[in-house]
């Protein structure tokens, strides 16, 4: 029995936002998701299922680049929006399941987890950590950077208008892991190692295997083995091979079944709480069949976190 969601009910969060990033598509990876059949999968697993169709994002009508913030106001309000279905999800017992949309939207994810599980850790599966601040991030693409809202990394310089103030650094680092890095900025890598963040890079994916990894993370996320645990999986965590069409694919990366593997021993924990799947953009794939394997990934993670068993 499932320790958090005895009922078994979840809600579907559908997140098309692309604004934390600048390629269209990725708004588009919940459609595809849902087109190939994710409800009905979740559902044959046993989990009740409500969608209340797709989140809608209005655009500011002004939206001045903030530093080097691109799109903050559309991020921050967006983000809200997120908050608040995630928020409202946990409290009627249900679990989020958020398809993105593009990573940004974590922030919401985790605020509204945390809103409710203010000792949830965190599990951010990703070739990248996300961890830039306003200041650091060289493209200023906000899907780089929601981690460092989340930790209180990021704050509003002297003079600047404060849009993500709301956020309320709801993250502690010592309930953060990352799992699968192998693309990180200066900045990034000082801050992990200035913070002891949990972090295991595919180095270590290579070195001790996928299973002692994920054991080694969550002993060190929930030495209790009674924390809430969010898994906020990009897609970009597997080798492009495997899930090609994404924004910002790495070399590398875990294979199909160390990705599924992570998620089936996550649910065997009997702790996950709430889900996100970001990152699919079905306009970046070379081919059909592309964006098909990409989407059929996302549907299998989700699957694997969920419950679902080889035998
Ligand atoms: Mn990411």
């Amino acid at each position: 029995m499932h320790k958090f969601y005895p009922k078994k009910e979840l809600t579907l969060i559908s997140a098309p936002f692309s604004g934390g990033q600048g390629r269209d598509g990725v708004d588009e990876g919940p459609r595809h998701l849902l087109e190939m059949g994710l409800v009905n999968e979740i559902e044959e697993l046993g989990w009740k299922t409500h969608f209340d169709g797709h989140l809608d994002f209005p655009i500011p009508a002004e939206d001045a680049d903030i530093g080097k913030m691109k799109r903050p106001r559309y991020v921050s309000n967006s983000n809200k929006i997120v908050y608040e279905a995630v928020s409202k999800a946990v409290k009627n017992d249900t679990f989020p399941l958020t398809i993105g949309g593009d990573h940004s939207i974590a922030i919401g994810t985790v605020a509204g987890v945390q809103s409710v599980y203010p000792n949830a850790g965190v599990l951010w599966i990703d070739a990248h950590a996300d961890i830039n601040t306003p200041e650091s991030t060289d493209s200023g693409n906000l899907h780089g950077c929601p981690v460092s809202f989340l930790v209180g990394l990021a704050k509003a310089q002297p003079g600047q208008e404060d849009v993500f103030g709301w956020v309320n650094d709801c993250l502690s680092f010592d309930r953060l892991a990352y799992i699968a890095l192998r693309d990180l900025d200066v900045f990034e890598k000082k801050i992990i190692k200035e913070k002891n963040i949990i972090a295991y890079t595919m180095h270590h994916v290579d070195k001790y295997g996928i299973a002692k990894v994920v054991e080694m993370a969550l002993n060190r996320l929930d030495p209790d083995g009674d924390r809430p645990i969010h898994l906020s999986f990009d897609v970009d965590a597997i080798d492009p091979i495997y899930a090609p069409s994404t924004g910002t694919p790495v070399r590398g990366g875990l294979t199909w079944r160390e990705a599924s593997y992570l998620c089936e021993a996550v649910a065997e924990t009997g702790n996950l709480v709430a889900m996100d799947i970001v990152e699919c953009n079905p306009h970046l794939g070379e081919t059909e069949i592309a964006v098909k394997d990409t989407i059929a990934v996302g549907i299998t993670l989700a699957k694997c976190a969920l419950g679902d068993v080889l035998l």
